[in-house]
């Protein structure tokens, strides 16, 4: 049998099981994953800063989520310096107390669910009172749209704090999946300044990505949002400040990873274009959901002592499955619309890449979910 992490994996991905909140709460506070989705989603992160006070209040303005998502996860987030007992409002509604969800050396972070109150694209107002001292709120909203590239979102959450004297790093960690990907991270309290509260790093897998972490938007707290290369597994993201007693002191509630390159366009298209990119969706959902199932399908019956895998009939049935999503891609899809779509290229080269991204994205997937047993194949 497949490992039951694989089978996770497998009903992720194949949209049978939302995975939803999963909250394992670590004793430093670090941000830990609470929310896991995989196939054509999405994710957008926004902030705004406060300088102090106990009442933030402002607005949020979400770009990226396609006409007609469906809405999978949405939290305010809110740090409490030392803490308090705030309540907010978001788009006009009242969600009453926050709950707290981590602490750490000088902060609490709280947190409010809003997946309902987010109905796309827009800008929307919130607010909140009863913070000790607050420097600001953040949001994250993770969708799904078929016209989405496969890949998964990974929100990352807790009371991250880099403190002055004490706490000169911290990291989180996501399963992810190999290729592009977009980072997101959101901090508060964070300052400009001359050395050494200026000076921090962000690091992805050990590599300088961003930095320095210096209030970004305007007042003390900072949005980053960082194209970067994941790979199978586990992925470290990690903040410093320099070794100094009188570093930067900040916190940081949360970090996103989406796997997959998310496209700059969304609708409205004119028909043509919006036909072309809900068949590019369903297209390339169903061709990952095709070769990782057709893969799995093999692995298995492999795993369980079963007949052994007939992988000359799985390559002609995937190659085969392969040359359908092109022909309609063909049949759908013009130069023109690829263009509109923010596609360049011949309309050949376009779906090549489109179906070539889907190919590697599902080996990646599999090897990510058989890492154990089978770290040779496909
Ligand atoms: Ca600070
Ligand atoms: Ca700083």
């Amino acid at each position: 049998m497949m490992p039951s992490r694989g089978r996770q994996l497998l009903f992720g991905l194949s949209g049978l099981l939302a995975l939803g909140s999963l909250i394992i709460r670590d004793a430093f506070a670090l941000p830990v994953t609470s929310f896991v989705s995989n196939g054509p989603v999405g994710a957008e992160v926004g902030a705004f800063p406060m300088s102090g006070g106990s009442s933030p209040s402002g607005s949020f303005t979400l770009t990226r989520i396609p006409v007609g998502a469906t809405i999978e996860q949405a939290w305010l987030y809110g740090d409490g310096w030392p803490g308090g007992g705030p309540s907010a409002v978001f788009a006009g509604t009242p969600l009453g107390a926050g709950v707290a969800i981590d602490s750490n050396t000088h902060h609490v972070t709280f947190r409010w669910d809003v997946t309902s109150l987010i109905a796309g694209n827009g800008s929307y107002a919130a607010s909140a009172t009863g913070f000790a001292t607050n420097h600001g709120l953040g949001l994250v909203v993770a969708f799904r749209h078929p016209s989405l590239p496969a890949g998964r979102v990974i929100i990352n959450d807790g009371s991250g704090e880099l403190a002055h004297g004490t706490t000169f790093a911290e990291s989180t960690t996501f399963d992810a999946l190999a290729g592009p990907a977009t980072l997101w991270l959101y901090t508060n309290g964070d300052d400009p300044g001359p050395l050494p509260v200026t000076g921090e790093e962000i690091r992805f897998n050990g590599a300088i990505v961003g930095g320095p972490i210096d209030a970004n938007l305007g007042l003390r707290a900072s949005l980053f949002e960082i194209p970067v290369t994941a790979v199978d597994g586990v992925n470290t993201l990690e903040i410093r400040t320099p070794a100094d007693g009188g570093a930067d002191n900040f916190g940081w509630p949360l970090a996103v990873l989406i796997s997959s390159a998310l496209p700059d366009h969304f609708p409205p298209f004119s028909a043509n274009g919006a036909r072309c990119q809900a068949q590019i969706g369903k297209v390339t959902g169903g061709l990952h959901a095709k070769l990782q199932k057709k893969h799995a399908r093999c692995l298995d019956m492999d795993a369980a002592g079963q007949r052994a895998c007939d992988t000359i009939m799985r390559e002609t049935n995937i190659n085969r499955a392969i040359e359908r999503a092109k022909a309609i891609l063909d049949e759908k899809c013009s130069q023109d619309d690829y263009g509109e779509l923010g596609f360049s290229g011949t309309a050949d080269a376009v779906r090549d890449g489109l179906v070539q991204k889907v190919i590697d994205s599902a080996e990646a997937l599999i090897r990510a979910t058989y890492a154990a047993d089978y770290a040779n194949k496909p």
